[in-house]
């Protein structure tokens, strides 16, 4: 009888251990399904925001993406002096939000807070956009994790990469966004733009970064 007491306790050892282990993987797997979600969330504004710079360009008046930098060839009157940070964010909140512009995108549907912000307090004389009293604002729209969007017109892709360009004021301090490229050497999306968010790592072009396309 003592015996099998023993062997009792062993097996009840064994099952707890056996328990444990279960329990941390299952912990385990729940960290990366919330990573996922966010970047899930992150996928859908980046296809919204997407779908609005498609239609932004079919529509005669404009007949193009946004530019990579805003200038007074692309906005006339525009008159601001850039500080080189944030441009293609900047230029996309601002050519979706003229005034009297239409767009599919609304910054109040994105899924999380603090969703637009001047990080680089960059402001112009001339006004930009529909936000209310603050619409000489060169706003950035942030990711999730509250980096900045970076985007590229197609034509800018080469001098954007050979000059190392694209930068972005991240939460701790400039970072570089480059265009992408497929395996083969090609440019993705080499006719249209490149949507970019850096992803929970904070920096781009690394393999969380979240874009308008398959990578
Ligand atoms: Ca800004
Ligand atoms: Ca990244």
């Amino acid at each position: 009888m003592r015996r099998n007491d023993g062997f009792t306790l062993l097996e009840l050892l064994v099952v707890m251990a056996i328990i444990a282990l279960l329990a941390g993987i299952g912990l385990l797997g729940i960290i990366p399904m919330l990573r996922s979600s966010e970047a899930e969330s992150v996928q859908t504004v980046v296809t919204q925001v997407a779908a609005a710079l498609e239609a932004y360009a079919n529509n005669p008046q404009n007949g193009d993406f946004p530019p990579t930098v805003l200038d007074n060839d692309t906005l006339p009157g525009f008159g601001v002096s850039r500080n080189d940070q944030n441009s293609g964010i900047e230029s996309v909140m601002v050519c979706l939000h003229r005034p009297n512009t239409t767009t599919s995108f609304d910054i109040e549907d994105v899924p999380w807070p603090d969703a637009m912000e001047n990080r680089d307090q960059d402001r112009t004389q001339v006004t930009l956009t529909d936000f209310g009293m603050d619409n000489r604002n060169l706003y950035e729209l942030l990711d999730w994790w509250g980096t900045p969007f970076a985007y590229f017109h197609h034509r800018d892709y080469d001098i954007i990469a050979a000059k190392n360009m694209g930068r972005v004021t991240g939460l701790n301090g400039i970072i570089k966004a480059k265009p992408w490229k497929s395996p083969k050497g090609f440019w993705y999306r080499r006719n249209g733009f490149q949507l970019i968010s850096a992803g929970p790592d904070l920096l781009f072009n690394t393999d969380d970064d979240i874009t308008n396309f398959e990578r």
